[in-house]
């Protein structure tokens, strides 16, 4: 949308849940205010036997502004009319972690490797977004294949984001064992 007007966002057409199931590496962040994930971030989506999406995460997080701890955290997503946007309730293991509500849109994937989501937490009087977040993900957790990248930037574009984001590092912290490098 290069009005930058939230309605105006093209998500991913006819988008799949079941082709995006499974574990995606957020390699990228466009943080909220109070931003709460920072690093190792990494997401299980999975579906349930009624169809509906769910999702564990795993990630280093910041609370109470200070304290720094890996968390675990659980959302379920509640589909609309459009396949590809979703609502996110989400709640964390421990009682002291972020809960919330909040828009979860699939931009664009190709389900093997990349995926960039938005989520705009409060719109402005004019249409556009005052305070929004967005992952960018992978399937590898060494990051974006070259021919991905491209394709990135210009869903950052736009998204009206493009030079907001910051890399998501992966010390191992989260990955299966089974995938880290030998
Ligand atoms: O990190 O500042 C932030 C906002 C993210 C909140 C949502 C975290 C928990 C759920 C993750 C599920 C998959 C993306």
């Amino acid at each position: 949308a290069q009005d930058c007007k939230v309605e105006n966002i093209q998500v991913k057409q006819d988008f799949d849940k079941t082709r995006y199931a499974g574990t995606w590496y957020a390699v990228g962040k466009k943080d909220p205010e109070g931003l709460f994930l920072l690093d190792n971030v990494v997401a299980q989506f999975n579906i349930e036997d009624d169809g509906r999406m769910t999702a564990t995460a795993k990630g280093r997080v910041i609370i109470l502004n200070n304290w720094e701890m890996c968390a675990h955290m659980f959302a379920t997503f509640e589909g609309s009319t459009d396949p590809a946007k979703f609502r996110m309730k989400y709640w964390g293991a421990a009682s002291y972690l972020q809960t919330g509500n909040d828009e979860h849109w699939v931009i664009d994937t190709d389900y093997d490797n990349y995926a960039i989501h938005y989520s705009c937490r409060l719109l402005d009087a004019d249409g556009t977004c005052l305070d929004s977040y967005s992952f960018v993900f992978s399937r590898h957790p060494t990051g974006l294949r070259p021919e991905d990248q491209a394709i990135i930037t210009q869903k950052k574009m736009d998204l009206c984001l493009l030079g907001k984001y910051r890399r998501v590092a992966h010390n191992g912290e989260s990955i299966p064992t089974e995938r880290l490098p030998t």
